[in-house]
């Protein structure tokens, strides 16, 4: 994993028209669970995000949680994450996250996370995501 120190520019800023912000993950506790990122997209023209990748998970998806007439929730992958133009479109902890599957190492406290997002217009862009602890519900606000 790549150190803190590295993260050179923070908060992530726009390429493309899509603005990320309020990007992390979730540390975790052994490599074979299934972690989850969390970040907020805007993007400037309609746009989906059809792709996400890191080095060091075999699959990531977009989930959806989903709760049923018995107030059972559920995750349910999502392939295109629709980003109408200026609208926000948050992942937050309780609703969307980025699941990654197939982890290589563990999150671990105090890394980033890479991530290569990949939009229907053809935009790519890298961010990389502090992560925080186990307990965190999100990045701290200055
Ligand atoms: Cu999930």
């Amino acid at each position: 994993m790549i150190p803190l120190a590295a993260l050179t520019m923070w908060p992530m800023t726009a390429q493309a028209d899509v603005t990320i912000s309020d990007g992390w993950a979730r540390a975790s506790i052994l490599a074979s669970r299934p972690a989850a990122a969390y970040l907020t997209l805007r993007s400037d023209e309609d746009d989906q995000l059809i792709g996400i990748t890191t080095p060091i998970a075999g699959h990531v998806t977009v989930h959806g949680v989903e709760t049923d007439a018995n107030g059972v929730s559920r995750m349910s992958a999502i392939e295109a994450l629709k980003l109408p133009s200026g609208e926000t479109v948050t992942l937050a902890p309780g609703g969307m996250h980025l699941m990654l599957i197939a982890l290589t190492e563990k999150l671990e406290e105090g890394t980033v996370l890479p991530l290569t997002l990949t939009f229907a217009s053809g935009a790519k862009i890298e961010i990389s995501v502090p992560v925080l602890g186990p307990g965190a519900s999100g990045p701290e606000k200055e």
